[in-house]
């Protein structure tokens, strides 16, 4: 992690080890540190943030980056960017210029190319964290805890503003004044292949074109994800759910267990991520927590254990969030493995306010899995964290009927639903047609695919909050 930061008369901590140096500058400017929040061989994902440390509101500001030859910013969000040779400067978006004293934004970017920026200017002034530092000021203190960034409350009719704090209401979910409530909206891919997609312009379709109410950041854990770089996913996916909250969208974060089956593989790393998501956002009202994506290969026992285990972590800073628990055969309540919900009815989680995933791929699983999600949603609350229009295995044929069936059935019984993908993976599965995330449109119906086209409309009827 690389980051620069400059300061403002206070002492503030700039590296993620264990030393931080103190920076003594002008009190007049604010204050930009650059994260590199994820990477991969050919670019990276970096993250500004941009505090205003002074005492009065600022009603603007500017980074400018510089970049070596052979690295390009292609994307970036939050943030109106502009290049003059391999200098690219960023503006506010428009929403976040303001900063009160103290407040906080940021804005995020995807490099083609692996060079790091070689310089950062934040109104003119080098914030460069290679400054000599007053002989004075340096000192030694963990690292910080990443604190929230500042957003301002959603208003209006946003599906935050109208639902606030959830919570689980019988085999229902509920909003903040008890009434029964479904939300709908789109999976992201995985985070370590389609960043690109996730921007300002393609999570504002998401909330004003596509009228959704639900993010799911799908973090992988394993096949490049969490476990190769957990401080860059942590990052990222925070910054999803600031995304969502500004456009008062709730967020589901995805702990993406897929291979191995056994979500207990990766029990420590659970506790470690949810640690720090869940003291993080402890505040904040748009999120639920969803334990393991797909849990196979694993008896209902073990799964509840490794539930029992995960769930306490995120109840010591969050105590009233919506929690989901992955279910056994890919969480199809046991079905996918010749089991059933029975399984789940007589030995459930022993927590409160608690939901259990089923997931369906449309052109593989029909009748027989919709007659078991009717007879288990009238005992157990259920949440459709991920399905496809497609077969189970993400591509192939498009089956509108069934996932026409399929919908009418999760609407009647109010079970929310997000679908994979919110990306242009070349696969049926993606709403996006491929290639899109390279450009700038992302509303409407141009760039979609059948299955895009298909939940957009879905989606985009109204919600009954
Ligand atoms: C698929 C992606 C595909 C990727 C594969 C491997 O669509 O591009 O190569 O994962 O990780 C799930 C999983 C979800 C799968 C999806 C489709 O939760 O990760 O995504 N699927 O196979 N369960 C059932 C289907």
């Amino acid at each position: 992690m690389r980051r620069w930061r400059l300061i403002a008369g206070i002492a503030v901590a700039v590296t993620a080890a264990s030393v931080a140096t103190v920076i003594a500058l002008p009190a007049s400017a604010e204050t930009a540190a650059f994260t590199v929040t994820n990477s991969w061989s050919t670019g990276y994902q970096g993250q500004v943030e941009v505090k205003n440390t002074t005492s009065s509101t600022i009603n603007t500001w500017r980074v400018q980056l510089t970049l070596p030859a052979g690295t390009t910013i292609v994307n970036s969000w939050n943030a109106t960017q502009s290049a003059s040779g391999s200098t690219y400067t960023f503006t506010p978006a428009g929403w976040n210029g303001t900063l009160a004293a103290g407040a906080s934004t940021s804005f995020g970017f995807v490099a083609n190319g692996t060079g790091r920026p070689t310089s950062c200017q934040v109104n003119g002034v080098s914030c460069d964290g290679s400054s000599t530092p007053s002989p004075t000021a340096t000192t030694t203190s963990p690292t910080p805890t990443p604190t929230a960034t500042t957003t301002p409350p959603p208003t209006g009719s946003t599906p935050l503003a109208a639902n606030g704090q959830l919570r689980v209401c019988g085999v229902k979910l509920c909003n903040q004044n008890g009434k029964a409530i479904q939300l709908r909206g789109m999976s992201t891919h995985g985070l370590q292949w389609f960043a690109k997609c996730y921007n300002t312009a393609s999570l504002n379709a998401l909330a004003q074109d596509w009228q959704a109410d639900l993010l799911r950041i799908a973090m992988y854990v394993q096949e490049g994800g969490y476990e190769t770089n957990p401080a860059g996913f942590t990052s990222q996916v925070n910054n999803l759910v600031d995304q969502a909250e500004q456009r008062g969208l709730y967020a589901i974060v995805d702990f993406h267990t897929l291979t191995p089956g056994d979500p207990n593989y990766n029990l420590a790393r659970a506790k470690t991520f949810f640690a720090e998501v869940s003291a993080r956002n402890a505040a904040k009202k748009n999120v639920i927590y969803e334990i393991a994506n797909e849990p196979n290969g694993v008896s209902w026992a073990s799964i509840k254990s490794y539930a029992e285990q995960v769930i306490p972590v995120i109840r010591a800073n969050d105590p009233d969030a919506v929690i989901i628990v992955g279910t056994r055969g890919w969480s199809s309540l046991g079905v996918s493995d010749g089991s059933s919900s029975s399984e789940i009815t007589a030995n459930p989680v022993n927590a409160s306010n608690i939901m259990y995933a089923f997931h369906f791929y449309a052109a593989s699983h029909k009748d027989n899995y919709r007659a078991e999600v009717q007879r288990a949603a009238a005992s157990l609350p259920l949440f459709v964290t991920e399905f496809g229009t497609v077969t189970a295995t993400g591509g192939g044929q498009v089956d509108l009927a069934s996932t026409g069936t399929w919908l009418d059935l999760l609407d009647r019984l109010q079970i929310s639903y997000a679908n994979w993908t919110y990306s242009d993976a070349g696969e049926s599965s993606a709403a996006f047609k491929a290639g899109t995330c390279n450009g700038t449109t992302y509303a409407g119906t141009g760039v979609l695919t059948e299955s895009g086209t298909y939940l957009r409309s879905r989606i985009r009827t109204p919600d009954n909050f």
